[in-house]
């Protein structure tokens, strides 16, 4: 009797974990995204300004729960030499989300290039791809339409697999909630690889 209410109970309150890259170009907003994020899913968590933020050296995790599945963002430093790092995670990854600073024409060509290098990965075969436009709060933020060109050249590298571009703001929060929340219903409808059940 006890095994048989252990099991329902878990049945019930088990939450399915799913694991997320955030990965970019240094300076493009990853962190003030991960820390916008945990602020709305995590209830009392109080992190430090986001004006304080700095460059990413090592790794900031982030564990929400949106609905019943829990998300592990994984917040990798963007800086070149800290690119090589980034395959590492990448075998027990569900989902990417890739970060872009829409107000860096310069870097823009760097960044579609190293996307296309991320998504040729084959541990990342069929991860969904949540690319977000960063900084359109600002006024010389490029329109989506030129951050989508540049990114062109990936599209048949892409195939099949789901992928959403939109714009965002992760200072201001705006689009990124949208944004996290179809990634989690995009790993939770297709998984690529087996998942983790954690307890609530
Ligand atoms: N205006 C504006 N500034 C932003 C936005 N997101 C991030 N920033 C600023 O961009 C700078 C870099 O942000 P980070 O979150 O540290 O960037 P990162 O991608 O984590 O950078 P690395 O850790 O070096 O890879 C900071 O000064 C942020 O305040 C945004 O949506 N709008
Ligand atoms: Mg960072």
């Amino acid at each position: 009797m006890f095994s048989l209410l252990k099991g329902l109970w878990e049945y019930f309150f088990r939450k399915d974990e799913y694991f997320v890259v955030i990965l970019g170009l240094d300076n493009a907003g990853k962190t003030t995204f991960l820390e916008t994020i945990k602020r709305r899913y995590i209830s009392n968590y109080h992190g430090m300004p986001l004006e304080k933020i700095s460059t990413t050296v090592g790794l900031n995790v982030g564990r929400i729960d949106v609905g019943v599945q829990r998300l592990v963002l994984w917040d990798l430093g963007g800086q070149q030499d800290l690119q090589t790092l980034w395959n590492e995670y990448y075998a027990e990854c569900h989902g990417v989300v890739y970060m872009i600073d829409s107000c860096d024409r310069h870097a823009l060509q760097i960044s579609a290039e190293t996307f296309n290098r991320v998504i040729h990965h084959a541990d990342l075969d069929g991860a969904p791809l949540l690319i977000l436009a960063n900084k359109q709060d600002r006024e010389d933020a490029l329109p989506l339409t030129e951050v989508e060109s540049a990114f062109d050249t990936s599209v048949e590298s892409i195939g099949n697999r789901d992928c959403r571009i939109q714009r965002v703001s992760a200072l201001r929060g705006e689009g990124v909630f949208e944004g996290i929340e179809w990634l989690a219903q995009r790993v939770k409808e297709k998984p690529n690889r087996p998942l983790k059940p954690v307890k609530s």
